[in-house]
């Protein structure tokens, strides 16, 4: 069983992703397949619950104020109307369900109604995650009594690219929001978006900044940059897909026991890239076909995606779904979906 290790250094990890290509995917996987079930996938959904007229500054983000987007804002949505989506991702098979708010940091005035929106999904049975940006001590601590059981706040980046992305608020900061988040007794999900123009020693920071917390996130989102008209990073260089996979197959080797999430960026990779990240030992994925405010693939396509590979959505989503989505057997050429699971 490979070690749960808190000590990366920065040449190790620099190291890990040059590895030849075929070594690094090996050994991701063999790690991958000490702690999981390889042909599993959690499956988290994601629901915008304030949508736009942020006050930072994040360059890739379509939701922040001073950039035009187009983006239509709404305020903090009825409790209701998240129920009624909830039910609905449950329905399609969501084991998960992630409420992001455009925000710098929840208002007091808005808590009773984020507490009430937590009690009543976690209600239904439903895991619960947020992201509302950075949360002070007391914030965490009232969430996680009301039931939540992720807090979703992510790095971005390396410590040294970080001020090139955002001014508004520090890395520091957020170390400190993700500190409150462990010690209310909440999981943590934090990770971070490539493609911003970073280098290799960046993706690199990012990862063991990661993985050398106390704690490892429970979960790791890793998004490739979804390019906005509009935000400061729309005309960004596209980071060679293989860097990608790269970064996934290490985030994989230095958190062994942690969902891995192949998160934005899906809607513009090729199965081919996908099912690579899954070698690689992605195991979780936002289903619906749209993000916070970008579109995500269709269910239909993931379907068939999870289909072709043989994968199947993780423990706890309802039987109905295992019955759609499949573990693919080949018979003469044709793909039978199996209602055994
Ligand atoms: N406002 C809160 C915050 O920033 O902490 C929560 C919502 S914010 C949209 C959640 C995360 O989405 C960001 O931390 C970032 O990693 C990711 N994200 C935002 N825009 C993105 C984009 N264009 N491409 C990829 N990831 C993006
Ligand atoms: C994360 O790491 N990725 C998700 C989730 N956490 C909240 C958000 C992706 C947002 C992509 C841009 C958008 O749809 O607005
Ligand atoms: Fe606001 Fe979050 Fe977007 Fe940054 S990433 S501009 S904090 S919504």
């Amino acid at each position: 069983m490979a070690a749960i290790r808190h000590d990366w250094q920065l040449e190790e990890v620099q190291a890990l992703l040059n590895k030849p290509l075929n070594d690094l995917l090996f050994e991701a996987q063999s790690v991958h397949r000490q702690h999981f079930d390889p042909n599993q996938v959690q499956i988290s959904r994601l629901l915008s619950i304030k949508t736009g007229a942020c006050p930072e500054d994040c360059k890739y983000c379509p939701q922040s104020a001073r950039y035009h987007t187009g983006l239509e804002t709404e305020q903090l949505v009825e409790v209701e109307k998240v129920l009624t989506e909830a039910k609905a991702a449950k329905a399609a098979g969501a084991s998960r369900f992630c409420m992001g708010a455009a925000w710098r940091n929840p208002r007091e005035r808005d808590m009773p109604y984020l507490l009430k929106m937590v009690r009543e999904v976690k209600g239904m049975g439903m895991e619960t995650c947020m992201t509302l940006g950075m949360l002070s001590a007391e914030q965490a601590e009232a969430l996680a009594e009301a039931g939540l059981d992720y807090y979703n706040h992510n790095l971005d980046t390396s410590p040294e690219f970080y001020g090139e992305i955002i001014s508004t608020r520090s890395y520091d900061d957020r170390l400190n929001t993700l500190d409150n988040v462990r010690k209310a007794g909440m999981k943590v999900c934090s990770g971070g978006i490539l493609g911003m123009g970073e280098e290799l020693k960046d993706r690199a920071g990012l990862l063991m900044q990661l993985a050398n917390l106390e704690t490892h996130p429970e979960s790791v989102p890793i998004n490739m940059l979804v390019k906005v008209p509009g935000t400061p990073m729309a005309d960004q260089a596209d980071l060679d897909p293989i860097e990608f996979v790269r970064a996934i197959a290490a985030a994989r080797i230095m958190m062994p026991a942690s969902h891995v999430r192949l998160s934005a960026g899906r809607e513009n990779m090729t199965e081919e890239l996908q099912a690579m990240c899954f070698f690689a030992g992605a195991n979780s994925i936002f289903y619906g076909c749209k993000l916070l405010t970008t579109a995500n693939p269709e269910e239909n396509s993931d379907m068939a995606l999870f289909a072709k590979l043989g994968l199947r959505p993780e423990a706890g989503a309802p039987v109905h779904l295992e019955k759609m989505a499949p573990v693919a057997k080949r018979d003469k050429d044709e793909l039978f979906y199996n209602a055994a699971g």
